[in-house]
């Protein structure tokens, strides 16, 4: 047994997220989580929503309520939406908790004490009609790469550069669309990443287990030359900067950047406090978070779009080597390109795409996480069309799985009851169906170990595949008639192949494998009574145990129903089914 900490990149508060946020961190994430718990694991999974900063603020000021009022309600909106996708995390927490503050300060005040902070005056952009600074978001203006008219002062939308709100070109506020804007000199705090650059090299380099996406967007930042970055903004929301440590930068506040990766130690933090008492919780804490306390044998998966790779890989552990404090540091990182609508960017601001309220609305979790992870954009971006979708949904979830599963099921109960029907002894064929399975299945956990999830569902796919195989050879509905017995064993190692179809689809489909696993072996199947449930290469033999004869199942109703050419057509109608041109601009 071994223990896994798991995080999510930390959704933004500002809205409900989209397919390709979902498919991009917190799905994956969940997916390992699930995986690695029905191994046997020990695993902490870890998400919190993404509170400070100018999307938040914008956010409540279009809804017209105090940017607190506004967080706690999304907080609410965004946990209920992803447990009723299934996301099980053990906790899912807020960048704006005091636990979060504690320890942004706690850092800050260490990379201070080690000589990798310094307060510098910079320009910034001040809005005389708005009487403030407007950082970040609070500019809009042309982009001085791609001349894109609608770039925002942190970064473009269109080309992806990285700004600085004072590059823009024809600059206003997005608070009231002014341009009466001026540059006014204000003290920040900068974390030197340049003087952090070695020891951040040297630490990227001796990781072995990072994917190819990740360690190549790292490396380019690094060979670009670290800038030392500004850790505070002249903003009313946010944790407050020290006054002490940093007396010259009073009345600033963090950026987002800068507290929202600590975030997953305050989330940590977070249920730490809530399920042991306080001596404990301390423990507890540093047992996932503290090298020289315990947490020595943790490995650390990080889960997320290729656009947050670089605050993962570089700012992040350069604000936790320049602790000088032996913290955890992450092991593996998973990165992923984007899931494209038709094409185009899912638009959080234009509502262009599906987003998690609307898809729960439609259809069950399953078929979104089933569709969402055997088509995730892991080598390449991939397309969300709703052809797509109802492909994956019709081809592997009714005509593979469901139907493999409902045939099964329908003859056990037609001829036998609804018991495991009793009698026959296998043959070579049954031999050589479990041995195919226990093939299949190893590949597949092989897999999914290197987090390689498209592969992993096209093997569980082949898994399920080999179920229907087996029930054509065997053909259970012909033999009935003249060898009962040959038809009894045939639909037992049926259900056994069902199983091992449920317990193994868990961690993509949890909540239809949890529905059949209670039908065909009780409650709490996929618990840990020791029985079938655990996820790993025995798992043929368990189940061939598990699935007595004599003992007692319940139909468990058809599986998955198709998606149908009218709920296609009705969809790209109401959610738009249009390819964007290749240069159009578009917005997240
Ligand atoms: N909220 C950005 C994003 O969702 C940001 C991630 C924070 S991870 C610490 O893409
Ligand atoms: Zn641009």
């Amino acid at each position: 047994m071994a223990r896994h900490l798991i995080t999510s990149a930390l959704p933004y508060i500002n809205g409900v997220k989209h397919l390709g946020n979902l498919v991009g961190s917190m799905l994956p994430a969940d997916v390992a989580a699930r995986y690695l718990r029905a191994a046997g694991h020990e695993v902490l999974a870890i998400c919190a929503t993404d509170e400070h900063g100018t999307p938040a603020e914008l956010a409540a000021a279009e809804a017209g309520i105090p940017v607190e009022q506004y967080c706690a309600e999304q907080y609410e909106v965004q946990r209920d939406l992803g447990e009723r996708f299934g996301l099980s995390w053990d906790h899912f927490g807020r960048t704006s908790r005091p636990q979060n503050r504690a320890l942004t300060e706690h850092f800050a005040a260490r990379l201070c004490a080690q000589g990798f902070t310094a307060v510098r005056s910079t320009p910034q952009v001040y809005s005389i009609a708005d009487g403030r600074f407007l950082p970040d978001r609070y500019v809009l203006g042309t982009c001085p790469n791609c001349g894109f008219e609608r770039a925002r002062g942190d970064q473009c939308e269109q080309c992806g550069k990285q700004l600085e709100p004072t590059e823009l070109i024809g600059p206003r506020s997005a608070v009231s669309g002014s341009d009466q804007l001026e540059v006014r000199e204000s003290a920040h705090v900068f974390m030197l990443q340049s003087a952090l650059a070695p020891r951040i090299r040297e630490w990227v380099d001796a990781q072995g287990d990072w994917p190819q996406l990740t360690r190549s967007i790292a490396e380019k930042w690094l060979d670009e030359g670290l800038q030392d970055r500004g850790i505070t903004r002249d903003l009313s929301w946010g944790f407050p900067v020290d006054p002490e440590v940093f007396p010259e930068a009073a009345g600033k506040v963090f950026y987002v950047w800068f507290d929202a990766p600590i975030g997953y130690l305050g989330a940590t933090r977070e249920w730490a406090d809530l399920v042991f008492d306080a001596d404990a919780a301390q423990t507890e804490f540093d047992r996932w978070w503290r090298t020289d306390r315990g947490a020595d044998d943790v490995t650390y998966t990080q889960f997320m779009g290729k656009d947050n790779v670089p605050f993962h890989t570089i700012g992040f552990p350069g604000t936790i080597l320049g602790s000088g404090e032996s913290w955890k540091l992450v092991d593996r990182l998973k990165s992923f390109n984007w899931l494209t609508y038709y094409g185009g960017k899912f638009s959080t601001s234009e509502h262009r795409g599906v987003f998690m309220s609307d898809a729960l609305e439609l259809l069950p979790a399953d078929y979104w996480r089933w569709y969402l992870m055997s088509n995730a954009p892991e080598s390449d971006d991939t397309t969300f069309t709703w052809q797509r979708f109802a492909e994956a949904v019709n081809k592997d979830l009714v005509a593979t799985l469901g139907n493999f599963v409902n045939r099964t099921v329908t003859q056990v109960v037609r001829h036998f009851g609804e018991q495991v029907p009793e009698g026959g002894e296998p043959t070579d064929v049954e031999d050589e169906a479990l041995a195919v399975a226990r093939e299949r299945l190893e590949e597949y956990l092989a897999h999914l170990d290197a987090l390689e999830f498209r592969k992993a569902t096209s093997a569980l796919r082949s898994l399920w595949a080999e179920g229907n195989v087996y029930l054509e050879r065997r053909e259970p509905w012909r033999t009935v008639k003249e060898d009962r017995d040959r038809t009894a064993c045939t639909l037992r190692t049926a259900l056994v192949l069902a199983v091992v179809d449920a317990i193994a689809a868990a961690p993509f489909i949890p909540h239809t494998a949890d529905r059949l696993g209670v039908c065909l072996l009780g409650p709490d199947p996929l618990g840990r009574d020791g029985r079938a449930a655990v996820l790993d290469t025995e798992l043929v033999d368990r189940a061939v145990a598990a699935i007595r004869p004599g003992a007692s199942i319940a139909p468990p109703g058809l599986l998955f129903e198709k998606v149908s050419d009218e709920q296609v057509a009705a969809w790209e109608d109401r959610f738009g089914g249009e390819p964007v041109e290749p240069d159009q601009p578009v917005t997240s």
